[in-house]
């Protein structure tokens, strides 16, 4: 088992002065609990500006609890965490075009940071939600971002970052589902050479610990993970 660790952070230093701040994204210790990986399918081509990739498609849902994703139907250790699914293992392919489509199931409210209410790193710089083409959403309505670091080592750089608009809290439970009618937000991306990259939600969605940042914003496997490109 190795022990390497990596550590990805998003350091943003305000500079001048005694102001410093400094925002470690996430710790992903290698030896954490290794879920079972999802791989994007890749289905035809594409035609980009670096001519004509691998398509591939990826699925993935966020939700209000843990009973749907990868802890198992009981929920796991903390059945009532916020949670990605099916997987937060995430692999992708090299020198392709990446179409991610997120059913997003949970609400939520103000985003700490409205940056991260805006589409970074996409094609086009566009989202769509429910089939609508946006770059960004209503920063008081977001429910989870999806939102891809580059580690600082010498791979490509990678850095894609996607609000996930908060589902209304008086939508109703969809018939034959335990939750709402997803948000359904679709998004497009390039990768580039081979790497191992992380990946995590910038809204505060850990509700009750440490400013929300806590709980399962820093427990690895609920709203954070990795994305292997290769
Ligand atoms: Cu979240």
């Amino acid at each position: 088992m190795s022990a390497r660790q990596t550590i990805v952070g998003l350091a943003i230093a305000v500079g001048g002065g005694a102001v410093g701040v400094v925002l470690i994204g996430a710790v992903l210790h290698r030896s954490a609990p290794n879920f079972t990986p999802v791989a994007a399918t890749i289905n035809g081509t594409a035609q980009t500006r670096a001519g004509t990739v691998p398509h591939a498609y990826l699925k993935l849902d966020t939700y209000p609890d843990s009973m749907a994703g990868e802890h198992g139907s009981d929920g796991g250790a903390h059945p009532d965490w916020v949670s990605y699914g099916p997987s937060t293992n995430l692999h992708v392919p090299a020198h392709a075009l990446v179409t991610v489509t997120i059913n997003q199931y949970d609400g939520g409210e103000t985003i700490t940071n409205p940056y991260f209410a805006k589409v970074h790193g996409t094609i086009g710089g566009t989202m769509t939600v429910n089939g609508k083409t946006q770059t960004g959403t209503n920063p008081d309505a977001v429910g989870h971002t999806f939102t891809i670091h580059a580690a600082p080592t010498n791979q490509d750089p990678l850095y894609v970052s996607v609000p996930l608009p908060a589902v209304p809290d008086d939508r109703p439970v969809a018939k034959g589902s335990d939750y709402p009618a997803p948000n359904v937000v679709q998004f497009s991306f390039m990768t580039g050479g081979k790497g191992e990259y992380a990946w995590n939600c910038e809204y505060p969605c850990g509700d009750g610990y440490y400013a929300k940042f806590g709980g399962p914003m820093s427990v690895r496997g609920y709203m954070s993970g990795t994305l292997t490109v290769g």
